[in-house]
């Protein structure tokens, strides 16, 4: 199935659309065959980021693209890359990539959080798309979306003043829950969502995986506008896919806070957990207020 006018109209309505039968189900097995083939190296941590419950077992893949030609394939395909014009715009850059591993039983929660938070940009024309690698359903933790909820803006993400990478409930930022959707579909379904719409998904207790790789795209005049630690890596690999390279930014304009943690983190289960606080070296880097003024209190 292509894009169709009333994905797009769900997109605009909703932030976000779920397109099933997107991308072809041989290029979907092979991509699957790939991650089974990475995660059998001897050390885990070369490639991914383990679950805390089981170290043995990965939850993330670091920047699949540039693991296997298969995740580039599919990022750049024509019928994916066709609906991203369709929602941000001619003029494609494909910025990073990641694939979520939910494995069986251990399969961390990703818990309410808008992706604007962790890297805010001059404009909102970015696109996650998150194509299911295996039949994702409720029992194996499919996404789930608040519906309409991009129009609230960029919401809170803050503990104690710094940035959590999570909405601390639903109802404190006036999220309806029953605005809720379970976005299930079979392997190779693309959920395309709008870089502030709520999102997050449960553990996976089910005996199935439920993987997703995920190309994040954005409009060529888009730019970052925070270059913190966890953010600077998304934009070094960027590079244009469609159409031509911006010579100015866009703005949206408005006022955005920025995502300035207590401490660097590796990934945004990381510091939804608050695993970054406790780990025993915090990494000191340079670029926050507050290390400076730690600093100089000795
Ligand atoms: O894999 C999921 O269920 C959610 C992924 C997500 O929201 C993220 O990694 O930012």
């Amino acid at each position: 199935m292509r894009i169709t006018d009333t994905h797009v109209e769900n997109y605009r309505q909703n932030g976000f659309c779920v397109v099933p039968g997107l991308l072809p189900d041989k290029l979907v097995r092979t991509a699957r065959d790939v991650v089974d083939r990475l995660l059998q190296t001897p050390d885990l941590s070369d490639v991914a980021e383990p679950e805390p419950e089981d170290q043995g077992v990965a939850r993330r893949i670091w920047s699949p693209t540039s693991r296997d030609a298969v995740f580039e394939e599919l990022a750049v395909h024509d019928d994916l890359v066709d609906a991203v014009a369709r929602l941000v715009g001619d003029d494609v850059v494909l910025q990073y990539s990641k694939l979520n591993v939910k494995p069986p039983r251990v399969g961390s929660v990703v818990q309410w959080h808008q992706d604007f938070a962790y890297y805010p940009h001059s404009n909102t024309d970015l696109v996650a798309c998150l194509i299911y690698l295996d039949d994702a359903t409720r029992e194996n933790a499919c996404l789930r979306v608040a519906a309409g909820s991009h129009r609230h803006g960029l919401l809170p993400h803050e503990k104690n003043g710094y940035f959590a990478g999570k909405i601390a409930s639903l109802e404190e930022v006036g999220v309806d829950p029953a605005t809720l959707v379970e976005c299930e579909g079979t392997a190779g379904t693309v959920v395309f969502l709008h870089p502030l719409v709520v999102h997050g998904s449960e553990k996976n207790v089910s005996d199935r995986y439920r993987r997703a790789f995920i190309p994040a795209y954005r409009a060529a005049d888009a730019f970052p506008i925070y270059y913190g630690p966890h953010a600077a890596h998304n934009e070094p690999g960027a590079k244009l896919l469609r159409g031509r390279l911006a010579t100015t930014a866009r703005s949206e304009g408005g006022v955005w806070r920025l995502p300035i943690a207590e401490a660097e983190f590796n990934s945004l289960y990381e510091i939804q957990e608050g695993a970054h606080l406790t780990r025993s070296a915090k990494t000191r880097t340079g670029y926050f207020s507050h290390e400076e003024s730690e600093a100089s209190d000795g």
